[in-house]
């Protein structure tokens, strides 16, 4: 059985996300999904989630790919996962291109990068949903 693990925040969660998630499966038989905690997201990533972990990890749980889902507490976690987990394949999108090269050193696990998913990200959508909020404020105000 070929393991596969991936980490992320996941919030509100979209097609880039399961676009990443369904190549990452389809790389193995089992796939772990290392979730990051709402701490390890606002101390380390200085990231606000709309979700909480568990809002987040429900969603991903329901996800056909996903195959378990652990807590992210830490950047410094991933060789004990591997090795814990007995993970073969390391996988994450490019934007992280050789971010995590030194775990194929450190684990016997292969590390992968794949493409990103383009146009989409939790950021887009809320600046999309700010400006169209506005757009509105603004008809409503002249009309
Ligand atoms: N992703 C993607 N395409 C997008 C958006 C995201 O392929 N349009 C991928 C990212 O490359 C990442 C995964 O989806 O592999 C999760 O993305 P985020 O939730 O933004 O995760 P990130 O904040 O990058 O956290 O220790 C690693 C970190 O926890 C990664």
């Amino acid at each position: 059985m070929k393991r596969v693990i991936t980490y992320g925040t996941f919030d509100m969660l979209h097609y880039g996300h399961i676009n990443l998630l369904r190549r990452a499966k389809e790389r193995g038989d089992y796939l772990i999904v290392a979730l990051s905690t709402d701490e390890f997201n606002w101390n380390s990533k200085q990231k606000k989630t709309y979700f909480s972990f568990e809002k987040r990890k429900q969603l991903l749980e329901a996800i056909r790919y996903v195959d378990l889902v652990i807590p992210e507490e830490g950047w410094e976690q991933k060789v004990n996962d591997i090795k814990l987990y007995q993970v073969d394949e390391f996988v994450m999108g490019d934007d992280w291109k050789g971010q995590f090269d030194y775990l194929a050193d450190e684990t016997d696990a292969e590390v992968v990068y794949l493409e990103r998913t383009p146009e989409i990200s939790t950021t887009q959508i809320k600046r999309d949903l700010n400006h169209s909020d506005l757009v509105t404020e603004h008809k409503s105000e002249i009309s």
